[in-house]
């Protein structure tokens, strides 16, 4: 089913006229009401009136992460605080936090988005959507809230954690849709296997993001809870989750192309890239009127896809996206992203998808390992085995990463479980 086929199935043509008025008119309301935006476009010395045709958008700056920081809280906010009606905030792992307002009509926009992703994923009126994200200052929750809530699917709002609850309510109340991070659907799965509710859940579908996984990570969560698992793609600074989200063709994220204007940038130089090469996700909101982004950088790694999806949509999809510019890890100067590894790992047999990567330097050296646990119902009960499943990782880590990456397997049930976002790399590099 399609939520919104007049738009959802748009052709090019039309779906560009509405952004090109769409971008004028925010990028007019940005430089009347946000003093940040209006003093950079003065300094280049463009005005809002040289905006005529969707490429122009190449006239303004990048926006970043450190300008929302410079302009903690409110800065970049561009209506009074009258007509704004929430609040968000993401903390990030280091400085301020990044602070995201809302006007009604941003709300129903989103809700729109969210509603669009939602019945794209399989999600209707009749479900029953668990949604397992925090509900906070997290834009997660709350933005699936209002959507799965504008398509009529009946909402237990229970949030993250306490995840023997989880199980026991997504059984008694009979949750079909189950809304969470990947790692903490996985954590969950781990959970209602050993309290042994599996067969007792009705779960038909799962609705995925705010992390990078890996299409291994997907076949194992629909593997092990018999679902349909699809992946959907936001971010705080430009609205929360929303932005994308994959129907049940699974071929890369739809984006919400009438509020969002997505660019693939070089991640290094910042030139715009032909479409389909990978490079940096740069998104510009065309509808928000609370705090408007103008080419935002968000140093995600994807491409976008034009080919047709055979779902119907037409609207531009982004490919999963491959890690973020700041997670790239360069091991004595290799490039690596921990999707790499996690591809290798993620439904290997006699292991369970729970590791760890850590990095360190060593004598000017970098020197990083993996650990990976045992899975505890795979039979191997002696030292060769054991050893030979750990050199057959290895050796696909080498052809996958190039590296050679010393691998530790521990028992089954040692390593952290997440609850919201897993962070599974420690670099100790970062600290010296
Ligand atoms: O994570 C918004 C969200 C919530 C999206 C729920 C989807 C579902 P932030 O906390 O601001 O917002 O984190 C945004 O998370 O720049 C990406 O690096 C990462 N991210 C979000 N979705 C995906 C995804 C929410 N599907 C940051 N794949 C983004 C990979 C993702 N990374």
């Amino acid at each position: 089913m399609i939520w919104n086929p007049a738009i959802e199935t748009a052709d090019r043509e039309t779906i560009e006229k509405i952004q090109l008025e769409r971008l004028k008119d925010i990028v007019g309301h940005a430089y009347a009401h946000v003093p940040f935006y209006r003093e950079r476009m003065d300094k280049k010395g463009v005005k809002p009136q040289d905006i005529r045709k969707l490429s122009d958008i190449e006239l303004l700056d990048f926006t970043v992460k450190n300008d929302l920081r410079d302009n903690y809280p409110y800065g970049l906010f561009a209506v009074p605080m009258e007509e704004v009606v929430r609040i968000h905030a993401s903390s990030g792992t280091t400085g301020r936090p990044i602070v995201a307002g809302y006007t009604r009509q941003d709300l129903d926009n989103w809700a729109e988005c969210i509603a669009r992703i939602a019945t794209a994923g399989g999600a209707t009126r009749g479900d029953i959507a668990q949604i397992s994200f925090g509900y906070g200052l997290f834009t997660g929750a709350f933005g699936l809230h209002q959507g799965l809530e504008k398509i009529g699917a009946a909402i237990v709002p229970i949030s993250s954690g306490n995840t023997e609850r989880q199980i026991n309510l997504m059984r008694d109340f009979g949750s079909t849709v189950l809304i969470a991070t990947p790692s903490y659907a996985m954590y969950m799965a781990e959970v209602a296997q050993r309290m042994d509710a599996l067969k007792d859940i009705k779960l038909k579908y799962g609705l995925f993001g705010a992390e990078a996984s890996t299409e291994a990570m997907r076949a194992e969560l629909e593997r092990r809870w018999g679902i349909v698992a699809t992946e959907n793609y936001g971010l705080t600074e430009v609205m929360g989750p929303g932005v994308a989200g994959e129907c049940l063709c699974k071929t890369g994220m739809h984006i919400n192309e009438d509020f969002f204007l997505c660019e693939i940038v070089d991640p290094v130089t910042g030139k715009a890239l032909p479409l389909g090469e990978q490079g940096e996700m740069v998104i510009t909101t065309l509808t928000k009127r609370a705090m408007p982004m103008l080419r935002y950088r968000t140093r995600d790694i994807t491409r976008l896809l034009a080919d047709k999806c055979p779902c119907g949509r037409t609207s531009l999809r982004m490919e999963k996206c491959k890690g973020r510019t700041d997670d790239m890890l360069i091991i004595r100067g290799v490039n690596l992203f921990p999707s790499q590894i996690e591809s290798v790992l993620v439904g290997a047999q006699g292991v369970t998808p729970n590791y760890e990567i850590n990095v360190s330097r060593e004598n000017y050296m970098d020197k990083i390992e993996v650990r990976v646990e045992l899975d505890d119902s795979y039979n191997i009960d002696n030292f060769i085995q054991v050893e030979r499943l750990r050199k057959d990782i290895m050796a696909k880590l080498r052809t996958v990463c190039q590296l050679d990456i010393p691998v530790i397997l521990v028992s089954g049930g040692t390593l952290k479980r997440f609850e919201g976002k897993a962070r599974r790399v420690n670099d100790s590099r970062k600290l010296v």
